[in-house]
């Protein structure tokens, strides 16, 4: 046939995938579901036939080997359709060298004397060994950051630093931040081939288990990238999803979570899918991962509707709930804000009440409302909220919509803002930006710039009346505000 052709083989021996190259190389196929616990081989090699003499085992190979943590890579010459030279490439333990792999040759198959099992027990024996010393617990994750884009580097650092903070509010440890200026986003990987590689590899040395990107990638660019290396891919909207599946509580919120989840999943699905038949249909048209994935497409979408109609049901007593809120007469004063500004301690520190707050993104999913008494016996209604973020993925958006929708009974906000944040302007703009979108730049809002008890005493500007200045923690300025709150009321709430 004039074509490369491989075999994926898995400790037992047993022909896992064969691949139908063509003359000049081989695609191995998505491996990445099989999984093998930290600092061990993937359990598969790659045997592989190649017809160039000189080139014995290329680059591409090598970091295919690398990357994937193959067993081993095999390069079998051919000649005149006989087996020629066999290149035998394996990982190594780290070593003061710095090699990553090793390669051993043999001028024929049947010269291979290398008892496998035995050999692969031993390497993989080894290189456990040497990440012992680093005290790693299979249950922590580990991860690099990766941003690229053309933005200046201000705006890309500002970015990286939001993302190491979501990444510390999932649980997730930041090994380390790579910043990649590129021109324009390559389709299929994101970024050249060659800089992911090297990307990809560095991770892998560092002793990561996953690799974060603060761009979205779409379907084919995660599914690629996810089966070019051994290690977790996700972007910045899978990882926000994840805090907030984690820190919802009420049944809504799960409800809300998911779905967003679903909808996130479900495209990408697809994407997985035309990767999977594109490969399967080399040998022998649909393979039963495309009957697997059209079962599980179809699954997520009776999922979502199933989860919508939920949603309905709970919306209405929603609905009921504000109508009532309505009828009491009692004016609204909603806290928003970005993410981490505050704005629960700060609801906590008006009503004495104890709403969960955290010294991560994220903390409040489930907001509460709370009465909160003025001076001159005014009675108002205090709303906590969601916290808001810039780029706030779609899907959660579009889920969220319900909570959001409160924010339009609120006569006034309370626009929270972290003083001591070097982003603190962006962060305002964000905020903004979303009230924008939502038809609500026309309620009256109070801006208060939280945490100065934080700030050096000469930053903090002069106010002007649409400003306070305070400290939720040490109640500097709180008494100024609810002042400011007994004055604007009336008013506000005559609108
Ligand atoms: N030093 C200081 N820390 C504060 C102040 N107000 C809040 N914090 C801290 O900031 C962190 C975030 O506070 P939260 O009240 O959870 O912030 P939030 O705006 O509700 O955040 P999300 O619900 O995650 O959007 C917590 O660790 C608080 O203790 C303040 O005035 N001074
Ligand atoms: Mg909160």
């Amino acid at each position: 046939m004039a074509r490369q052709v491989g075999v994926i083989v898995n400790r037992k021996g047993i022909i896992r995938h064969v691949i139908l190259g063509d003359h000049h190389g081989i695609l191995i196929p998505d491996i990445s579901f099989y999984r093998r616990g930290l600092g061990r081989l993937k359990g598969l090699r790659c045997i592989h036939t190649h017809f160039n003499r000189n080139e014995g085992i290329n680059t591409e190979d090598l970091s295919d080997l690398a990357l994937l943590r193959l067993d081993a890579m095999v390069a079998i010459e051919v000649k005149d359709n006989l087996p020629g030279q066999v290149y035998f490439a394996h990982l190594l333990p780290p070593n003061p060298e710095n090699r990553h792999w090793k390669i051993l040759t043999f001028r024929h198959p049947s010269a291979v004397d290398l008892p496998f099992g035995d050999f692969i027990q031993e390497l993989e024996t080894e290189i456990q060994k040497s990440q012992d010393g680093l005290a790693i617990k299979e249950t922590e994750e580990r991860a690099i950051l990766v941003h690229a884009s053309q933005h200046p580097r201000f705006e890309a650092e500002r970015s990286l630093v939001e993302l190491a903070e979501l990444a510390r509010s999932s649980n997730v440890e930041v090994l380390e931040r790579i910043w990649q200026r590129v021109p324009h986003y390559n389709p299929a990987h994101l970024l050249g081939k060659g800089k992911l590689r090297e990307i990809l590899m560095k991770g892998l040395y560092l002793g990561a288990t996953m690799v974060i990107f603060d761009q979205d990638l779409g379907a084919v660019q995660l599914n690629n990238i996810a089966r070019m290396v051994d290690l977790k891919v996700i972007d910045r909207t899978q990882l926000i999803l994840d805090i907030f599946a984690r820190r919802a509580q009420s049944k809504e919120g799960k409800i809300q979570v998911e779905l967003a989840q679903l909808r996130y999943l479900l495209p990408r699905l697809i994407g997985r899918g035309t990767a999977m038949s594109r490969l399967m249909g080399g040998i022998g048209g649909r393979g039963p991962g495309e009957t697997k994935l059209e079962e599980d497409r179809r699954r997520v979408k009776q999922r979502i509707s199933s989860l919508e109609r939920e949603l309905k049901g709970l919306s209405k007593g929603r609905r009921e709930r504000r109508k009532h809120r309505a009828k009491e007469g009692l004016p609204v004063i909603s806290i928003i804000g970005y993410t981490n500004a505050g704005k629960s301690t700060l609801l906590n520190r008006l009503t004495g009440s104890k709403v969960f707050a955290e010294n991560r993104l994220f903390a409040t999913l489930d907001p509460t409302t709370r009465q909160l008494d003025l001076p001159g016996a005014k009675k108002v209604l205090l709303a906590d909220t969601v916290g808001f973020i810039r780029h706030m993925p779609k899907d959660l958006r579009v889920a969220f919509k319900a909570t959001m929708e409160e924010l339009e009974d609120a006569h006034l906000f309370l626009h929270v803002v972290d003083a001591t944040s070097p982003y603190r302007k962006g962060e305002i703009t964000a905020v903004e930006q979303i009230l924008k979108e939502m038809n609500l730049l026309t309620t009256p809002r109070i801006l208060v710039y939280n945490k100065i008890d934080l700030l050096a005493e000469d930053k903090i500007p002069a106010s002007n009346p649409e400003e306070v200045y305070i400290s939720a923690v040490t109640k500097e300025g709180i008494n100024r505000l609810t002042e400011m709150l007994a004055e604007r009321l009336p008013l506000a709430h005559t609108l």
